[in-house]
């Protein structure tokens, strides 16, 4: 019980991560969600769960070595993972259409399937041309031109787009489609550090750089913001094979 009680102690501690032979366990009616603090996958996650107000608690998995009870959960062995009371789910879209079907309040999918639709093939999109380039990008350190083309073209692409949407990518108010996005949107200025001529290139998007400042007043974004400066210094370290996952915590 002892033991129990430490773990759970442990859990509270935010950003704790967990590897080793067990985890604590699981109390029944509580929302846990399995994440890594700089996974921007799971800040999406995050960001829904901020937005809707759901009470939940945070196991952070150690990814480099990954505990046998989390390939149990999760066979995938992915973060986010959502659990509870025994129902299991993963891949980021899905927890986030999941959670926002099952908590009703400040709902954040559009009602209309048409614009379900148009929001979903945008996203399509997004993770096809805007996410796998980014990584190219700072893999390459900038090196790999046709990624940071690729790249570019994306971000005019998505600038064009908020442009006819209007405020946000979901109209007058922050939708499910800007939180999907704003994991990777918001790292930009890492892309930028690793990459001058991208950061020249890329300065002049006006609408996407006024929706940016938009979402950054979100509640939900600040309350799951993560500093740049330590962000930029764990994807070097992850980039080196050693991603140090307690980074910027309290001894
Ligand atoms: N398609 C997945 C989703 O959308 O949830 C991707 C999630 C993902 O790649 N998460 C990373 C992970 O769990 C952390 S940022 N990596 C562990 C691994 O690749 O083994």
């Amino acid at each position: 019980k002892k033991a129990v009680q430490k773990l759970d102690d442990e859990l509270k501690t935010r950003g704790k991560f967990f590897g080793g032979s067990s985890c604590p366990p699981l109390s029944p009616g509580t929302l846990r969600l399995y994440s890594m603090r700089f996974c921007p996958y799971a800040l999406r996650t995050r960001l829904v769960l901020a937005h809707k107000q759901i009470p939940f608690e945070t196991v952070n998995v150690d990814l480099k070595n990954k505990p046998e009870w989390f390939l149990k959960i999760n066979p995938k062995g992915l973060v986010p993972t959502l659990e509870k009371d025994g129902k299991v789910v993963y891949e980021s879209l899905i927890t986030c259409d999941y959670l926002d079907d099952v908590y009703p309040q400040n709902r954040l999918t559009p009602s209309d399937p048409y614009q379900r639709a148009l929001d979903a093939m945008f996203l399509d999109y997004f993770s096809n041309k805007f996410v796998p380039n980014f990584y190219k990008v700072l893999r390459s350190k900038g090196k790999d031109d046709e990624a940071r083309h690729e790249l570019l073209k994306a971000l005019q692409k998505i600038n064009d787009e908020i442009s006819k949407r209007g405020k946000f990518f979901g109209g007058d108010e922050v939708r499910m489609i800007d939180y999907m996005m704003w994991p990777w949107l918001q790292r930009l200025p890492l892309v930028c550090q690793f990459d001058p001529v991208f950061e020249a290139s890329s300065s002049d998007l006006p609408e996407l750089s006024a929706w940016s400042e938009r979402m950054q007043a979100q509640p939900a974004v600040q309350e799951t913001d993560i500093n740049q400066e330590i962000y930029a210094t764990f994807f070097k370290q992850y980039l080196e094979g050693n991603p140090p996952y307690d980074l910027g915590l309290e001894p």
